[in-house]
C-alpha cells in the first residue's frame, strides 16, 4: 500500500501540499481538478500543470479523486455519449500523465449524506453525524440551507452552491430512475470506457454510496456485497473496480468489512479507512438491531458520528481491516478519511490537517505490526 492524503488544489484546500508533505509516511496525494464540471473535458495541458505542482514539493499524484460523472450520464440523458466521450478523452489525458488510478461515484443528486457537519463530541472536538430523524425532517431541497453554514466557508465535494440551487430540478431528472435503471446506466459507462482504461492500464474505483441505504427516496446501488458483485460480474475487468471506504460500507453494520475486503481481493485499487461510532441502529424492518455493540440493542432512530480513527474510539475493528487489506495483497493507495476538527483547525468539515496527519500515522503503524508479525 501506498500512504496517501486527499488534497482539493491550490485555493480550494485549507491543507497545503508542504503540510502533508510532512506527515510521516505520506508519499502521495490523491487530487483533482476542482474547478471541472461533471461532463467536462480535463485537457492534458491542466492535468500536467497540476502533476508539475505536486511534484515540485516531493509528492506525487496516486490517483484522482473524483473524476465527476455527470446527471446525463447517471440517468441516461440526452448529452450523456457527448459527456462519456469526455470521459473517455480525460482518461486518456490522465493515462498519458502516468495517473492509473480513478475514484467516482454513481450516486444520485447527492455525493453524500449527513445531518451535522460538527457534532461536538466529549472531548470538544467537532465531527460529521447523521441522525434519521434529523434526516426524515428535513426537505431534500433545504439541506443545503440546514448544513451549508457550517462548512467553514470552504465548498464541499457535491455540495456546490451552484448544485444544491438545482436541487429540485436534479429530482425531477432522477423521478422515473429506479436502481434497476440507474444499474443499467452505470454498466453503459463502464463498457464504453473499458476499452481506453485497457489501453493505459487504468484502475476504475467505484465509491460506495454513504450512507448505505436509500436516503430521500433515491435509489442506492454500490451498499453491500450483493450490489458490488452483480456490478463487478455485469463488466468483468479487473480494471471496473472498488474504492473500498469502511466508513460509507460500514453505515451499514450487516456489512462485514473485513470479510468484503477479503472477498472482493483483486478488484479493490482504493482504500478509504475510517472509523464510525454507532449510537443506535435500526435496520429496514425498523427493528433496533445493532452487532458492533455485542448483543445490546439501543434504541432510538438510526444515530452514528465519525470517530478518530482509532478502533478503541468507534464501533469498526481497524486492526482486522487493515490486516484483511494486507493479507489480500493489497497495492493500491490508501487514505485517511474523515478526520475530526480538533485544536482549533478550521477546515473543510471532514478535511482539516491535524485529524487525519493521525488518523495516516496509525493505519501506517498497525501496517507495519501486520507487515512484522508476518515476517516472524
Ligand atoms: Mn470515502
Amino acid at each position: 500500500m501506498e500512504m496517501t492524503l486527499r488534497w482539493y488544489g491550490t485555493g480550494y484546500d485549507t491543507v497545503s501540499l508542504n503540510e502533508i508533505r510532512q506527515i510521516p509516511g505520506v508519499t502521495g496525494v490523491i487530487t483533482t481538478l476542482y474547478d471541472k464540471q461533471a461532463g467536462e473535458l480535463w485537457k492534458e495541458e491542466e492535468i500536467k500543470t497540476l502533476r508539475e505542482e505536486v511534484e515540485r514539493t516531493g509528492l506525487h499524484i496516486s490517483g484522482i479523486e473524483s473524476v465527476n460523472i455527470s446527471d446525463d450520464i447517471k440517468t441516461g440523458g440526452k448529452h450523456r455519449d457527448e459527456h462519456i466521450d469526455n470521459y473517455i478523452k480525460t482518461l486518456e489525458n490522465l493515462g498519458k500523465q502516468g495517473i492509473h488510478m480513478v475514484c467516482y461515484n454513481f450516486m444520485p443528486v447527492f455525493d453524500w449524506t449527513r445531518s451535522e457537519l460538527a457534532r461536538k463530541r466529549t472531548d470538544g472536538s467537532t465531527v460529521l453525524a447523521y441522525n434519521e430523524d434529523a434526516i426524515n425532517a428535513i426537505k431534500p431541497e433545504e439541506m443545503f440551507d440546514h448544513i451549508g453554514s457550517e462548512m467553514n466557508g470552504t465548498v464541499m465535494p457535491g455540495w456546490q452552491p451552484e448544485r444544491m440551487a438545482r436541487v429540485k430540478e436534479l429530482f425531477t431528472m432522477y423521478r422515473d430512475i429506479d436502481e434497476e435503471k440507474l444499474f443499467s446506466n452505470l454498466v453503459y459507462f463502464l463498457k464504453a470506457i473499458m476499452p481506453v482504461c485497457d489501453k493505459y492500464d487504468i484502475n476504475m474505483a467505484i465509491h460506495p454510496d454513504d450512507p448505505a441505504w436509500n436516503v430521500f427516496g433515491l435509489p442506492r446501488i454500490i451498499n453491500n456485497e450483493k450490489n458490488i458483485m452483480r456490478m463487478l460480474k455485469a463488466v468483468c475487468n479487473v480494471h471496473n473496480g472498488l474504492t473500498f471506504c469502511s466508513g460509507s460500507y460500514g453505515t451499514n453494520p450487516e456489512n462485514n468489512l473485513p470479510e468484503m475486503i477479503r472477498h472482493f481481493k483483486g478488484r479493490i485499487h482504493f482504500a478509504h479507512v475510517r472509523n464510525l461510532k454507532f449510537n443506535s441502529f435500526r435496520n429496514e424492518a425498523g427493528e433496533a438491531v445493532n452487532p458492533w455493540f455485542g448483543g445490546s440493542v439501543p434504541q432510538g432512530p438510526k444515530d452514528f458520528e465519525e470517530a478518530c480513527h482509532l478502533s478503541s474510539d468507534g464501533s469498526f475493528d481497524m486492526y482486522e481491516i487493515v490486516k484483511a487489506l494486507y493479507e489480500t495483497g493489497f497495492e493500491g493507495p490508501i487514505r485517511p478519511d474523515h478526520g475530526r476538527m480538533i485544536w482549533g483547525e478550521k477546515a473543510m468539515p471532514g478535511y482539516g490537517l491535524y485529524d487525519r496527519a493521525l488518523g495516516a500515522c496509525y493505519i501506517e503503524g498497525l501496517w507495519e505490526a501486520i507487515d512484522k508479525s508476518h515476517r516472524g
